[in-house]
């Protein structure tokens, strides 16, 4: 079939608007029409040519939801007509990273989808006989794809996906590095550096535990009031103060019990690991770095008990988590509307990416 969809056909380059030829749902794959898909700063990564894994041409996109349309052989857990939002973290729940119940990190696919193939190392997608690959197993940002069955959640009927689009990635993202990665309690002093479409997020989880400061930090001035509405109670530019750390150490009588980095510099990494309480703070990067650059500290800062730890998608398992996540949403639990600030149609989708790097939008979502 054909499927209309924006093509990355070279780094830092415009995305096109193309007809693209979709091959059909293979063994235990799904064809899913995609209603709606938001533009995440991790597409702008790989599209700026700074992502090691990055390879064009591609059809980028990871935050989606959708309807599914048909099936292949052997597929079990998914049927005609089901919602879903497809995951770029699978949930086999067979492999040795899943049996583990130590991550999120299903491996199943995960290699040939870092190299822009389906498991059976082809892609479905062509223009003119030629492959043009696909992005993290999901390539949201076309109007058709095929995904596997193990990276798909299925998802409540009546929830709108221009909305949930967006649990696909930002939402889930930041409401998990809190519930499942860092797992903050009550009463704990949190900071986050990076107000934008993971940062808020966080934000709003760290509320939701009954967090007691919570602190931002942003170089947008214009992130302070949506930050504050979603339960920040002190923001720090960095501009605006001579030391980040001292900053927040002041504010916090000798750190952060947890902080999170919502940026991808190396700089903030450091600031967000010193920033912690000695004895027990605890730091998440969330953040994806450009490829080369290396985070640095004086390991002393871990002797003295501070931790660095990583958090992939919250550290969700998609398919088990991601309907739940769906539902809270659904049960006015989390505010997702006020961080949708963009609707752009696919052929406006530049201007997503615009509005992403000019510090104007939280979030821009695409409709089909
Ligand atoms: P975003 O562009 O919406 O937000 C980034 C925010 O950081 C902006 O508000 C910006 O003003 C602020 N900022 C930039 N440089 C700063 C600095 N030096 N000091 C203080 N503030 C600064 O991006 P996003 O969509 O929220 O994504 C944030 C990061 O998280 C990106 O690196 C993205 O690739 C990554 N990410 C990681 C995961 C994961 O699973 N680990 C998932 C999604 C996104
Ligand atoms: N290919 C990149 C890594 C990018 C990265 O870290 N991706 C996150 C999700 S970002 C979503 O917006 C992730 O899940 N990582 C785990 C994984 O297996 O990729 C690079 O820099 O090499
Ligand atoms: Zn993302």
């Amino acid at each position: 079939m054909k499927t209309k969809a924006a093509i990355a056909w070279k780094a830092g380059q415009p995305l096109t608007i193309e007809e693209v030829e979709l091959a059909g749902p293979r063994e235990g794959e799904v064809l899913v029409e995609i209603k709606a898909t938001g533009i995440c700063h991790t597409d702008y990564y790989t599209l700026s040519g700074a992502d090691p894994e990055g390879i064009f041409p591609s059809i980028l996109g990871h935050e989606g939801a959708g309807v599914v349309v048909d099936v292949g052989p052997g597929v079990k857990s998914i049927k005609k007509d089901d919602h879903v939002i497809p995951l770029y973290t699978p949930e086999c729940r067979e492999c040795k990273f899943c049996l583990s119940q130590k991550t999120n990190l299903c491996q199943a696919i995960r290699s040939t989808q870092g190299r822009g193939l389906m498991p059976d190392a082809t892609s479905r997608f062509s223009i003119d006989g030629k492959p043009i690959f696909h992005y993290m197993g999901t390539s949201t940002f076309s109007n058709y794809i095929v995904v596997p069955e193990i990276a798909l959640a299925k998802i409540r009927k009546d929830a709108p996906f221009d909305k949930v689009c967006y649990i696909g990635c930002g939402v889930t993202t930041g409401v998990g590095a809190v519930l499942f990665t860092a797992k903050v309690e009550a009463g704990a002093n949190v900071v986050v550096f990076g107000l934008g479409g993971i940062g808020l997020n966080v934000i709003q989880a760290a509320r939701m535990v009954g967090a007691d400061k919570i602190i931002g930090v942003d170089l947008n001035p214009a992130r302070e009031a949506m930050a504050r509405k979603f339960g920040m109670t002190h923001f720090i530019n960095p501009s605006k103060v001579e030391n980040v750390v001292d900053a927040i150490v002041g504010l916090t009588d000798g750190g952060a019990d947890y902080s999170f980095e919502c940026i991808g510099n190396v700089d903030t990494m450091r600031q967000s690991l010193e920033c912690c309480h000695k004895g027990w703070g605890q730091s998440i990067i969330i953040g994806v770095a450009a490829a080369g650059q290396e985070i640095k500290t004086r390991p002393f800062q871990l002797v003295t008990g501070r931790v660095w730890k990583g958090s992939a998608f919250g550290g969700a398992r998609g398919r088990t988590d991601v309907p739940k996540i769906v539902d809270w949403y659904m049960e006015g639990k989390l505010n997702i509307d006020d961080l949708i600030t963009h609707k752009l149609s696919l052929d406006q989708i530049n201007v997503g990416f615009d509005l992403m790097k000019s510090g104007e939008s939280i979030r821009s979502v695409v409709e089909f």
